[in-house]
């Protein structure tokens, strides 16, 4: 699962970079601020170390996700724009696209001014229509395509005359400049365009990133039409830059409680519709990263192929039911320990042990 950090010139994306992969200090990352970089970040869960305190295992293992700090795209010249078309393309590799605004004014003198403004549903504004727009130049190339082949008696005709309908259907969106997520909802249609890796197909976040007293928003807000969280960069590389001791105090003096590293981990994680479920044993606990929905046998899959083709049961419990029942063997006296089958349902929290014969 990758997501890029994407946004205008000097919007802070690189600091919230380093403070999502605990790079500390500006790091490395800041000598080449014209090339992506990529990071594997450990996914906070505070239900993981509660299952390390109890099974006290050889072993923990987070789930990651990479981030990607792709370069500012600056979109107030040609030369600029062409270098953000370069990077764009990395942008499609990704699963999720996170859109940093620059909200702060304190110490703004320092840093260059994109356009001589700080104004984030402008920047959000001209972001979102550069991605329109380069999807609605892939669309238009796909349909001129399409158009040609579906004049010949080709054995997939039927599917590029589909193929083709959809298209226009999509141009049409693009040019009313909404979304592509807007146009399709159907699964059928998701899987034929998916291939295409349009960037407004993608699940998308916005990160205002503001000065230090503004940051502390809540959850659940929502800005420009997309989900979005307020944070302050500077203060999430400060805090990713001490160390874990320490972090407690500071945190406390700046009135934060959760980093916001940890807001914004999550807050991808329910954009992308993903859940987690977790592994526990005396060797290892295990937390694993699942699309909502999924069920068990590919749950068993993701572990080990050979756990999906010698399936029997899976044997679950609700991580807050065992939590209450405060251990292993009271919640199996409590009977919360169920079976379940192949097609069941993985919920998030949920601790599995999968039974399997090979
Ligand atoms: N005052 C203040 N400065 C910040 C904040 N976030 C980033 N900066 C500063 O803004 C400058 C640019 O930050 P970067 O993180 O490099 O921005 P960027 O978006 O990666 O920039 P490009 O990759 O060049 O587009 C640096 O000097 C940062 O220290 C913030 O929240 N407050
Ligand atoms: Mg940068």
């Amino acid at each position: 699962m990758r997501v890029a950090l994407v946004g205008l010139p000097k919007s802070g994306k690189s600091t919230l970079f380093a403070a999502v992969a605990e790079a500390g200090g500006s790091g490395v990352h800041l000598d080449r601020p014209d090339q992506e970089h990529l990071a594997v970040v450990k996914v906070p869960d505070e239900r993981l170390d509660w299952l390390e305190d109890h099974y006290k295992p050889k072993k923990k293992t987070s789930a990651e996700i990479e981030f990607l700090d792709v370069p500012g795209i600056d979109l107030s010249s040609d030369a600029g724009r062409r270098h953000g078309r370069m990077h764009l393309s990395a942008v499609r590799q990704s699963d999720m696209i996170v859109m940093v605004l620059r909200d702060f004014r304190r110490h703004a003198e320092s840093v260059p001014l994109y356009r001589e403004r700080v104004n984030p549903a402008a920047d959000l504004e001209e972001l979102h229509s550069e991605m329109l727009f380069s999807d609605l130049e892939q669309v238009a190339a796909r349909i001129e395509k399409l158009q040609a082949a579906v004049r010949k008696p080709t054995p997939d005709r039927d599917r590029n005359v589909r193929e083709l309908e959809l298209m226009q259907r999509m141009q049409e969106v693009l040019e009313d400049e909404k979304p592509l997520t807007e146009a399709i909802s159907d699964p059928a249609d998701v899987k034929m365009a998916r291939a295409f890796a349009f960037q407004t197909l993608k699940p998308a976040l916005v990160v205002l990133n503001c000065d230090e007293e503004a940051a502390s928003g809540g959850e659940g807000d929502r800005f420009g039409g997309y989900p979005a969280i307020r944070l302050s960069a500077r203060i999430e590389e400060e805090i990713a830059s001490l160390q874990p001791e320490e972090r407690g105090e500071f945190m406390e003096a700046m009135g934060i409680s959760v980093p916001a590293r940890d807001r914004l981990i999550r807050s991808c994680c329910s954009v992308m519709n993903i859940n987690t479920f977790l592994t526990a044993s005396e060797s290892e606990v295990h937390a694993w990263l699942i699309p909502a929905g999924a069920d068990a046998l590919t749950a068993a899959g993701q572990i080990h192929s050979d756990i999906a083709r010698g399936f029997i049961r899976a044997q679950v419990i609700a991580f807050e039911d065992l939590k209450s029942a405060g251990d292993e063997k009271k919640a199996r006296a409590a009977g919360k320990y169920r079976l379940e089958g192949k097609h069941y349902i993985i919920q998030d929290g949920d601790e599995i042990l999968f039974k399997f014969n090979v």
